[in-house]
């Protein structure tokens, strides 16, 4: 049987914290799909297509990563593409509440797959997609924050040479 798990989230965008977790399951699973959705409680500067590319483009080193999106249920996703798993990171306590919330009403929805929880990279812990783009937006720099295509998109994004 395939080993397959779903690494989603709005990746809005993809960040070196990210990208870690992404690498990080690629090891354990045989399939991951990273699949963009939308959050309901975030506004996103990119779009679900320029998301995906800037994924596609950081993770092309992983052969057995896939790039996906989805406009609905991130369970029900689930169960369409026959995955075990849901694979999610973990930043700090303050991540905790949250997932805590989210993996018990996927449960509730569907018992059949499991959330795993993979601790951040040291390195990475303060690492977010909205603190790189604040810190963009005031033109600072984020090649050590994200890839460097994300690097570039952010420019453009804000109008920056
Ligand atoms: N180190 C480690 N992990 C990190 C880091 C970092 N520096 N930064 C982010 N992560 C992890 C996050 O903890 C998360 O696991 C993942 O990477 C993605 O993060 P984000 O911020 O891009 O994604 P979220 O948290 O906004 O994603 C939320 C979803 C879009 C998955 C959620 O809203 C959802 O499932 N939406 C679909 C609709 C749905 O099913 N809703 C019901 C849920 S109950």
């Amino acid at each position: 049987m395939t080993r397959l798990a779903i690494c989603p989230g709005s990746f809005d965008p993809i960040t070196y914290g990210h990208l870690d977790i992404i690498e990080r399951g690629a090891k354990i699973f045989d399939e991951v799909i990273v699949a963009v959705f939308n959050n309901q409680s975030k506004a996103p500067l990119f779009s679900v297509e320029e998301r995906m590319e800037l994924i596609k483009e950081s993770t092309r080193h992983i052969p057995n990563v896939t790039v996906d999106s989805s406009a609905g249920l991130l369970i029900e996703y689930a169960d369409q593409k026959n995955a075990q798993v849901i694979l999610r990171g973990l930043r700090a306590v303050s991540d905790f509440e949250y997932e805590m919330q989210i993996t018990a009403m996927n449960r509730k929805l569907d018992n059949k797959i499991e959330t795993l929880f993979m601790m951040t990279n040291n390195q990475y812990s303060f690492l977010s997609s909205s603190i790189v783009k604040e810190v963009a937006k005031y033109k600072a720099d984020v090649m050590d924050l994200v890839p460097s295509v994300v690097a570039e998109a952010l420019k453009k994004k804000y109008n920056h040479k």
